[in-house]
């Protein structure tokens, strides 16, 4: 809880690649819409992007892209401190204390180190290990209360809040226990294409995600191809993981309830509603893409932005990281 009484939200993405609707209805949606009522920190978390092999140009423009995303899905610069981690050197810094009460077995046990190195037999390294640790410094550095993520990063919110636990033990309570936030639909959207994977930056088949900025075309196409079952019923039900997936879609991006929407698609094909569901998402992005035109045209003030955010963003992070040094008996500089 900060001065003004209200509480604090840190969250973050990785510019390994383009936003997806995935993280849009997963995370920054929420963001959105949490931006009122909450003091809120959002970074570009391209420290972690550093986790996988990734051409420096293209992760230099990618995280630039995604700067510039953030604030066409509506986060106002004005409202919330919007920078980029490497920017604030504290969260390497407190990476580093946590890393020393943070237990092997329990980053062993994380699933997204699991499935990641199991997808890159070539390039299991150790930042690949301690990415929850590094990612626990980014919550705590700003003693976020809640922090709000699609549901695969569940299991990082708890070995974050696992450390906090250790850590305040043994010293007090220097850090804020912080809470996931996920929405009720849209916390874990699907490929178009495999409907039993996570819609994901880095998944090798275009057709399976739709970027934020992929035009109206593109959209409809992608959903025309995807994946659905031979019943031809637009029903939420067990096993139909293809229309389950695109129910969750169209309720997300419309508000409207699944009964609702199997009411809607009563006797309607599924052609139909595959449709109705690309226009939906598309009509979504459309004012995205035409203010995130704008933003990406202005490299200046993007610029006057991430370093105002930085110099805020670190103000904080310096009080949390004082703390900790002094409480773990490092000699004051
Ligand atoms: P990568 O494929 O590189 O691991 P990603 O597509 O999973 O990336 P992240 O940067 O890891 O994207 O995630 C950004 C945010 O969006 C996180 O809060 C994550 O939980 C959320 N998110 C990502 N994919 C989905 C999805 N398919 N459904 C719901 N939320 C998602
Ligand atoms: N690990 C997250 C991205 C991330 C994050 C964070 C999310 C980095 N730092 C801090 C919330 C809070 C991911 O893989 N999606």
């Amino acid at each position: 809880m900060t001065t003004d009484g209200k509480k604090t939200i840190l969250s973050g993405i990785k510019p390994t690649g383009n936003l997806n609707i995935g993280g849009y209805l997963g995370a920054v949606k929420n963001w959105v819409e949490l931006q009122n009522e909450y003091n809120c920190f959002y970074c570009i978390a391209d420290l972690h992007a550093l986790t996988i092999r990734i051409d420096p140009s293209m992760l230099r423009k990618n995280a630039l892209e995604l700067f510039a995303l953030y604030i066409a899905c509506g986060i106002d610069p004005e409202k919330n401190i919007l920078f980029f981690q490497s920017h604030v050197s504290q969260h390497s810094e407190l990476s580093w204390v946590l890393d020393c009460y943070t237990m092997f077995g329990e980053l062993s046990r994380m699933t997204q180190f699991k499935d990641k190195s199991a997808k890159n037999t070539q390039n299991v390294n150790a930042g690949l290990f301690t990415y929850p640790v590094l990612m626990a410094a980014d919550i705590l550095l700003y003693q976020a209360d809640l922090v709000p993520v699609g549901e695969d990063q569940r299991q990082h919110l708890e070995i974050c809040r696992d450390i906090a636990s250790r850590f305040n033990s043994v010293y007090g309570e220097v850090f804020t226990l912080p809470e996931a936030y996920t929405p009720k639909v849209g916390a874990r959207i699907k490929s178009l294409t495999s409907p039993t994977q996570k819609m994901s930056k880095s998944d090798d088949d275009e057709n399976g995600t739709i970027n934020l900025l992929d035009n109206k075309d593109t959209v409809i196409r992608k959903f025309k191809k995807a994946v659905t079952d031979s019943q031809a019923c637009v029903k939420f039900s067990e096993g139909k993981d293809g229309i389950n997936n695109l129910i969750t879609i169209y309720s997300a991006v419309t508000g409207k309830t699944f009964t609702e929407i199997e009411n809607e698609f009563s006797g309607r094909g599924y052609g139909e509603f595959k449709l109705t569901v690309g226009e939906a998402v598309a009509d979504m992005l459309s004012p995205i893409q035409e203010k995130y035109k704008t933003l990406i045209s202005d490299k200046a003030q993007l610029e006057k932005i991430y370093r105002n955010g930085a110099d805020k963003a670190r103000y904080t992070a310096n009080k949390t990281l004082s703390k900790v040094y002094r409480k773990v008996g490092l000699v004051s500089r």
